[in-house]
């Protein structure tokens, strides 16, 4: 089989025109944004034209199909509110490649995934949560972005691409190439990491109401200020989740909302977003703990009410062995000495198609780790290199059963 990867580099560039920033090579490309379904329309039209069944299903997920069994390849086209141009679009795009090549080869059967809202504008990946049945159509429809919008009122601008749900079955595993969007492999010098594991993640909104108020009559020592909460919130957190984490955990506040966000008005109210991720279930759970007490506390200390939104969460998953030593004997072949088995710290839709078939995941190195960011970057050489060792592998990884 031969790969064609100016074909590739040019799918995507043409791609990363969907919602191009302006800035360096970055995209804005949410899911459901105008940007993101002509994308997905475009991407259907480039799938049909390798020889593929484009097909939609009802939460904007798109399947290039090809005929009987066929191993699935993909993951997502939609990007961070500020994206890069690689994140997701690499996979998609890679899979697309492969499958064309592999048609013209005369085989082995390959399906293209292009997965919807991988980036949670409106929960945590959310198409491959709902096609896996980690997350139910109903509860789905009721999440809303940080401006309210309603993930069933997104879905609504694709209906007339809406289509029944893809059968699982007919894919006997899912392969997915994602940049790292971490620094590990570009310092090393190295080209390729086949993962061995993807962390877990819980995700929740929290919210804290004291009392808005004067800036300038209200006493400093009788204010019940929703900014000083979330900020002795955040002191407290950091030191007591030092001492139940690994340098592997995380935990971010990624977004803040202050009301009404007046400069002489004290914040009556703060609503923020809390995730953290760690490879270990257990040690979500332990931090989810100190998390839920901290906030009781602080909020007590400065007077405040708090409550917490329903809360989303996907646990840590082993990828496929079979799939991973198909992966790494080709990456052994073609960039001996240049790729190592790694963890993987950001979320994937393989952590949601995991839970319907062996799935595995390779990395491509990120210029300077930096991703979820315009400035997002992978050398060529690097995204071809990615391309032929996929490619390489193809024929032991459509043998996996
Ligand atoms: O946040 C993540 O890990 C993924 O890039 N959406
Ligand atoms: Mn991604
Ligand atoms: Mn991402």
């Amino acid at each position: 089989m031969q790969v064609n990867s100016e074909r590739f580099l040019q799918d995507l560039h043409d791609l990363r025109q969907f919602g191009a920033s302006g800035v360096g090579k970055g995209v804005v490309r949410p899911a459901f944004s105008p940007a993101d379904i002509a994308a997905r329309e475009w991407l259907a039209e480039r799938m049909r034209a390798a020889g593929l069944e484009p097909r939609f299903d009802a939460v904007g997920n798109l399947f290039g199909l090809a005929e009987g069994r066929s191993l699935l390849m993909g993951s997502h086209s939609d990007s961070q509110p500020e994206g890069g141009w690689l994140d997701g679009a690499l996979g998609v795009v890679m899979a697309l490649e492969v499958a064309r090549a592999s048609q013209e080869a005369g085989g082995p059967a390959v399906s293209v995934a292009n997965f919807q809202d991988e980036e949670g504008r409106l929960g945590v990946t959310t198409g491959s949560a709902i096609w896996a049945g980690h997350l139910p159509l109903d509860r789905a429809d009721a999440l809303t972005d940080s401006a309210g919008v309603s993930f069933a009122q997104a879905r609504a601008g694709m209906a007339h691409l809406a289509g029944e749900r893809i059968d699982p079955a007919r894919f006997t595993g899912f392969v997915e190439c994602h940049i790292e969007q971490g620094p590990w492999l570009h310092e090393a010098g190295e080209a390729i990491g086949v993962v061995t594991d993807i962390v877990g993640i819980r995700d929740m909104t929290v919210t804290m109401e004291g009392e808005q108020n004067h800036a300038g009559t209200t006493p400093m020592h009788r204010r019940r200020d929703a900014f000083q909460a979330l900020s002795a919130f955040n002191t407290a957190l950091n030191d007591r989740l030092r001492n139940i984490v690994t340098p592997q955990s995380v935990w971010t506040i990624g977004h803040v909302s202050l009301h009404p966000g007046a400069h002489s008005i004290v914040p009556g109210r703060v609503t923020f977003s809390m995730q953290w991720r760690d490879g270990d279930s257990t040690r979500l759970k332990r931090m989810e703990d100190v998390i839920r007490q901290t906030a009781a506390e602080i909020a007590a200390e400065h007077g405040m009410t708090l409550s917490f939104s329903g809360m989303l969460g996907l646990e840590p998953v082993a990828m496929d062995p079979a799939l991973r030593a198909a992966l790494s004997a080709a990456a052994t072949e073609l960039v001996p000495g240049r790729w190592r088995d790694m963890q993987s710290g950001a979320l994937h839709d393989a952590t949601n198609v995991a839970a319907l078939m062996p799935a595995a995941m390779m990395f491509v190195p990120s210029i300077g780790g930096i991703s979820h960011a315009f400035t997002e970057d992978t050398a060529e050489d690097d995204l071809v290199a990615g391309l032929n060792v996929m490619a390489r592998a193809l024929p032991a990884l459509a043998n996996v059963r």
